[in-house]
């Protein structure tokens, strides 16, 4: 086994985006792309030398072999140790937490998240640090200059290993450690959950379904829901990961798990559902004839938490990211909990957990998570509604209903409109921010704007500042409509219009969402001139 130094050039477009590094995945197949970026991940830390890793992906094309480019790399830049899971699946808190249990310096996660897999469609890698948290600005920042500056990589010159048997290899003098990946994560969830009480609720008769998408959760759920929980054979479907995700968009959204949606809304309904993404993250919570929007479900779980055992103690504060709505802020004021508001991506949550200041966090990207790990938690935050519907014996049409009488509603929805023009994306952007000290006191569609900024934040930890996060105009009457530009496409740009709309406890909970909302979409179309500067009528994906 010899170590190759390899003679490369810096590659554009190499900089990871909300996170981490994403773009279709016959780019990454591209010579030298992935060995480029891995590189330059090991410069940007000081180098891999008796370094200790976690490595694993969501199981989609190119997942496996990338993964082995890696164990090759890491080996040759004398790496101590990479733990990986086996067939190289991890979900992504699985990895985290991975990281976190055996302290290890990092990890590499292999995923595009809830985009879809295939030669044609996406791929990723993303770097998260030694508290199992995703890379923050500070770190990528000196991975973008290590990509633009690289010359040369290192690799090993010899065979693939076997992903697939659990225990301890060598790849030169690296030890290479397969393991299980569902085993510590099932024993983490063990110590926050009352799984006898939530075993006692399906004993019961209590039904649920659970859509994998064939994506990495399928095992997890399969060994905790049904195994453990005593949940009935077939509760979680599409459980077996395939590198294409069965065709499927593995993004759980209403309109991507649409059937789910369309059974959790019929008359054989079961009591609840849920799904989950790629790699595990992201979540969605539905119950009969009940959708629960992400924003909902992060105030939902702050206000019931305390019902499992991992959180009796209470919650030191929330957090959410400035463009999930503000209905987690209502419970954390009458809770008398601090709540914060960050910028999009889970990286900005880091901080926060680890200083105590935050206990659960939540976006309306469809993720929730809590202090265990530092990556959002799909699987964590059905469990926890399960433990709470074990607690309270309600449906969860029932909890919502009640949860908006004590606390008000915030009809809430985002619009995307995928894949525009970039430069007319960018172009609509920089106008509106020219607009903005004069939109106050004017009105649009019948709402007058009460206040309009571009969002900056100042981490309360560490101080440092992120500019340019997204758009937000504050309507009076407590509307609001937000527009920012994702960091996650990998095809042109993707506007995102967040529209929000609050009620109070005495008003109307039950209207339909988007006519609640109509008002506050008009307005940001006709502020921002999407329609004519874009020739979009209509978003791609309504959630
Ligand atoms: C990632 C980030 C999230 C973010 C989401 C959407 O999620 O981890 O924090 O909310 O992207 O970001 P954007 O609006 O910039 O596309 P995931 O599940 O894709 O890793």
């Amino acid at each position: 086994m010899s170590v190759k130094v390899v003679k490369t050039a810096p590659i554009e477009g190499q900089q990871p985006g909300t996170s981490g590094l994403r773009k279709k995945t016959r780019i990454f197949m591209q010579t030298h792309y992935l060995e480029n970026f891995i590189q330059a991940t090991f410069n940007a830390i000081g180098g891999a030398k008796g370094k200790t890793f976690v490595v694993g992906g969501d199981g989609r094309f190119f997942n496996q072999p990338a993964i082995q480019t890696i164990l090759k790399m890491a080996a040759a830049n004398g790496a101590h140790k990479i733990i990986v899971g086996q067939n190289g699946l991890l979900s992504t808190p699985a990895a985290s937490h991975l990281i976190r249990l055996n302290k290890t310096d990092g990890g590499l996660i292999l995923s595009a998240s809830h985009n879809p897999g295939g030669i044609d469609e996406d791929f990723g890698v993303k770097y998260n640090i030694s508290n199992g948290g995703p890379a923050p600005e500070k770190v990528t920042d000196k991975m973008v200059v290590q990509t633009q500056t690289i010359t040369e990589y290192k690799i090993l010159n010899t065979a693939n290993i076997d992903l697939g048997k659990i225990g301890i290899q060598n790849l030169a003098n690296m030890q290479v450690e397969i393991v299980d990946p569902v085993a510590d994560y099932q024993i983490l969830m063990q110590q926050l959950f009352d799984f006898d009480q939530i075993k006692a609720l399906f004993a019961s008769g209590f039904t649920m379904r659970f859509d994998a998408m064939h994506a990495v959760t399928g095992p997890y759920a399969t060994a905790i829901l049904q195994d453990i929980l005593g949940a009935q054979q077939g509760t979680v479907i599409n459980a077996i990961p395939l590198e294409n995700f069965g065709g499927y968009h593995p993004d759980p959204n209403p309109v991507w798990a649409k059937g789910l949606m369309d059974e959790m809304f019929s008359d054989q309904a079961p009591d609840f559902g849920a799904a989950s993404d790629g790699d595990g993250d992201r979540n969605m919570i539905v119950g009969a004839n009940a959708y629960v929007t992400p924003s909902d479900s992060l105030a939902v779980l702050v206000a019931n938490a305390h019902l499992a055992k991992g959180y009796k103690a209470g919650l030191a504060g929330v957090a959410r990211s400035m463009p999930t709505s503000s209905a987690c802020d209502k419970v954390a004021a009458k809770m008398g909990i601090a709540s914060f508001e960050t910028p999009t991506g889970w990286k900005f949550f880091g901080n926060l957990l680890d200083a105590g200041k935050a206990t659960l966090c939540g976006e309306e990207s469809a993720g929730t998570g809590s202090n265990h790990v530092r990556e959002k938690d799909g699987l964590w935050a059905v469990l926890l509604w399960l433990n709470i519907l074990a607690v309270r014996k309600q449906s969860v049409a029932e909890i919502l209903a009640e949860h908006w009488a004590e606390y008000g509603r915030n009809y809430y929805s985002r619009h995307d409109y995928e894949a525009v023009d970039s430069q007319a994306a960018k172009n609509l952007m920089a106008d509106l921010i020219v607009q903005l000290p004069s939109l106050a006191g004017q009105s649009f569609a019948g709402l007058e704007v009460a206040s309009a900024d571009e969002f900056s934040y100042t981490d309360p930890v560490d101080g440092s500042v992120s500019h340019h996060q997204g758009i937000r105009i504050n309507f009076k009457g407590e509307g609001r409509a937000v527009i920012r530009m994702s960091g996650t496409g990998t095809q042109g740009a993707t506007l995102r219009v967040y529209l929000e709309q609050y009620v109070n406890q005495h008003a109307d909970h039950f209207l339909e969402v988007q006519s609640a909302l109509s008002a506050a979409n008009k307005a940001i179309l006709a502020i921002s001139e999407l329609p004519t500067r874009t020739g979009r009528n209509a978003p791609n994906v309504m959630t």
